[in-house]
């Protein structure tokens, strides 16, 4: 930790300019070296104007602008020194070997974060929430990540780890002062009702993270029906392309085509399978074969009918297959018809899908909301909380076993050591490294 790190801190390809970050002790010294000025005065949170300058040949190497941050309002909470020299990618690594060469050592990946969370500026979440916003891909990503790195998760739990807290000093105080108290009359009143208040508050976070995990990854959604009912003229209106081919011949789609599309921030992975029918054909009945396996992992499945036309028994098997997922039925061909049926006519030849991006709107509203409100982010923190909830309704299973509170204790420590390891303060090393080496080399 003591040593003073240095990197890249933008991409390492030509543009504009480079940043050279250095963190630690030594930073302001060892970029002093290097600088045509007096860097060892500069203001903290000052810019200054001047050359990169190689200490052994006194050889002016760039034209730069040297940003100090002088601990501990910084980043890592150490000094960080940032040098901003020309973009190209010989010079920026010129400059980063002379910091080299004068006594910082390559940072590894994510290790200034690291040195963040590590000098306790953030918290894990917070160091995810960064590693998110770097990754983000739209508007969700980034809105879920700034909540993160505000510290929402932190915010969300802190209440719950006070709940566990409590509990855990009034069995102590009945384990220290056995006299004191009522055992049987304190588990009652308060143990077990906060126990399992605790209980549903852990569920409504769960499923705040169901619908938050839907808006960051998007919902897997399988177009299904018979042949010919126009699957892959629905996907191309939606997608508003021609991704996937069309024809008037039974078993055109053989294999599926894939395309995404953004309904009010909300992704859909929309999957064209080959229609389902029985059929001695090799590669279609494989393609068909695939087709039952998108149902089986799709979170959504759009049943194509052919409105003008009545359903046989075909359309009625694919029904009762789609029936165990979230589902929508889609009358397609309205154009052909004179009467229009109960339920989401649409006419994919022309583009006419408006009944249906209304009903996955309706679908999906409730999630939309979720994204302004705090949530767990990924499947680390989850998993955690899960193994919390666990632990608790062990707790309470003993509880009502009529265990000693000293038993029951245990698996409410638990619960708490679960809760403070989202945040990163019960951090195993190995884990730490995992997670770190997910970033990107210079954050
Ligand atoms: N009149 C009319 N014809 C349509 C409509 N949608 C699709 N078709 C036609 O129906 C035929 C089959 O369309 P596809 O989109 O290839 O149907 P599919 O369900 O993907 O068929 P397979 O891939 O063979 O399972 C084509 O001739 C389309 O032009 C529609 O809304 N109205
Ligand atoms: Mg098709």
């Amino acid at each position: 930790m003591k040593d003073t790190i240095v990197a890249i801190a933008t991409a390492f390809q030509e543009g504009a300019i480079s940043i050279i970050r250095l963190s630690g002790d030594q930073a302001l010294l060892i970029a002093d070296s290097l600088f045509s000025k007096d860097l060892m005065h500069a203001k903290s949170h000052t810019i200054t104007y001047g050359y990169i300058k190689d200490p052994l040949t006194q050889e002016l190497v760039d034209e730069v602008l040297v940003s100090v941050f002088l601990a501990p309002k910084t980043f890592t909470r150490e000094n960080i020194v940032e040098i901003h020299c020309h973009g190209g990618t010989f010079i920026t690594k010129k400059v980063l070997r002379l910091c080299l060469a004068n006594g910082a050592r390559l940072a590894e990946k994510g290790e200034f974060t690291r040195r963040a969370f590590l000098n306790g500026r953030i918290d894990l979440t917070q160091a995810e929430a960064i590693h998110d916003m770097i990754m983000a891909q739209n508007d969700v990503h980034t809105k879920m990540a700034m909540q993160g790195i505000k510290g929402s998760v932190r915010r969300l739990l802190e209440p719950l780890i006070q709940d566990v807290l409590d509990i855990i000093a009034n069995i102590e105080v009945n384990i220290d002062y056995p006299e004191y108290d009522d055992v049987v009359q304190l588990t009652n009143t308060m143990i077990l009702p906060t126990a399992k208040q605790w209980v549903e508050k852990i569920d409504a976070i769960l499923q705040q993270a169901e619908s938050g995990k839907v808006l960051k990854e998007g919902i897997k959604t399988a177009i299904v029906g018979k042949p010919n009912v126009g699957k892959s003229s629905l996907l191309n209106a939606l997608l508003e392309e021609e991704k996937a081919i069309v024809s008037d011949v039974e078993g055109t789609t053989r294999d599926l085509v894939e395309g995404s599309i953004v309904l009010h921030g909300i992704t859909l992975h929309l999957i064209d399978t080959a229609g389902i029918r029985d059929t001695e054909d090799k590669v279609e009945k494989i393609g068909i074969q695939r087709s039952r396996k998108a149902i089986e992992e799709a979170q959504l499945v759009i049943v194509v009918l052919d409105g003008s036309k009545h359903l046989d028994e075909q359309d009625e098997e694919l029904l009762a297959l789609a029936k165990e997922k979230t589902h929508l039925i889609v009358y397609n061909k309205a154009d052909l018809v004179q009467k229009k049926r109960d339920g989401i006519s649409v006419c994919a030849k022309h583009g006419e899908i408006d009944g249906l991006m209304q009903a996955l709107q309706e679908l999906y509203a409730s999630h939309k909301l979720v994204v302004d409100t705090p949530l767990l982010a990924n499947e680390r923190q989850i998993a955690l909380i899960l193994r919390a909830k666990k632990a608790m309704q062990q707790a309470i299973e003993a509880m009502h076993q009529g265990f000693e509170l000293d038993l029951v204790e245990i698996d409410i420590q638990d619960a708490y050591m679960s809760l403070k390891e989202i945040l990163g303060e019960a951090h195993r090393e190995d884990l730490l490294d995992t997670l770190f080496t997910n970033f990107c080399l210079g954050k």
